[in-house]
């Protein structure tokens, strides 16, 4: 468990994967080599003619569904080298991602994210590869890739070692179903707004608690429904 991890990522438009994991903290998690992510295009597991990977659905109906095979083959072909804790399957229609599913999936080792398009993928892939499925939000995108960006992201940070303690991921809001309190930096004053006295006491324990009754306060008018009796 922990440690290192290696997200993969079927998807069969991969340019739109290159940017998000090359810059700031996930650049870091890679450059430690605590994190590393491989996009592999479904185009390359075609047999068909014209690296076609998808086909009008059975039944009629407007939308094109990604076919079964290619799907198949990349899976096992990248199977034959990974055992995977997880196969997950990107789709509106899947759980909806939160922070403690980002938690439990930052302690897999090994993880296969498959990026939906069109109407969808073929059912019997779902029924016989994925373990797994999730959305990031009620909202359609157009496709997985934003999504799958989105999820390695939650998870990368969250290794150990990807973090240092300026970032820590411990006071993070969400992490105890708090939102995180306002924060200030230089100027103390500029046209007459002022940073709060209390930051500025060097009263450590003062400084907490007035955290604390922020974030209390921001969560009861942003989120009520993240506050349950512990609160
Ligand atoms: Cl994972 N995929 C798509 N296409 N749309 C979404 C989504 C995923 N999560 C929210 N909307």
């Amino acid at each position: 468990m922990g440690l290192f991890m290696k997200i993969d990522i079927i998807s069969v438009v991969p340019d739109l994967l290159q940017s998000p994991f090359a810059h700031s903290i996930m650049k870091r998690a890679k450059d430690k080599g605590l994190l590393e992510v491989n996009i592999y295009n479904l185009r390359d597991y075609t047999t068909y003619a014209r690296a076609q990977v998808d086909d009008y659905q059975f039944g009629g109906g407007a939308g094109m569904v990604m076919m079964i095979e290619p799907l198949v083959n990349a899976i096992e072909s990248l199977q034959q080298n990974t055992t995977y804790d997880d196969v997950i399957f990107l789709t509106p229609d899947g759980n909806t991602f939160d922070q403690p599913m980002a938690n439990q999936l930052s302690l897999k080792n090994n993880l296969l994210l498959i990026c939906g398009h069109y109407k969808g993928i073929d059912q019997r892939v779902r029924d016989h590869f994925i373990t797994k499925e999730i959305s990031i939000g009620d909202y359609v995108l157009s496709g997985g890739e934003l999504a799958a960006a989105v999820m390695v992201d939650a998870i990368g940070r969250l290794i150990p070692g990807v973090l240092n303690n300026e970032t820590s991921a411990l006071t993070d809001s969400f992490q105890d179903n708090l939102l995180s309190p306002p924060v200030y930096t230089r100027p103390e004053e500029l046209r007459g707004w002022k940073v709060p006295d209390i930051l500025l006491s060097g009263n450590h324990a003062k400084i907490e608690a007035w955290r604390e009754e922020q974030s209390l306060q921001r969560t009861k008018e942003r989120r009520p429904d993240l506050l349950d009796d512990k609160h």
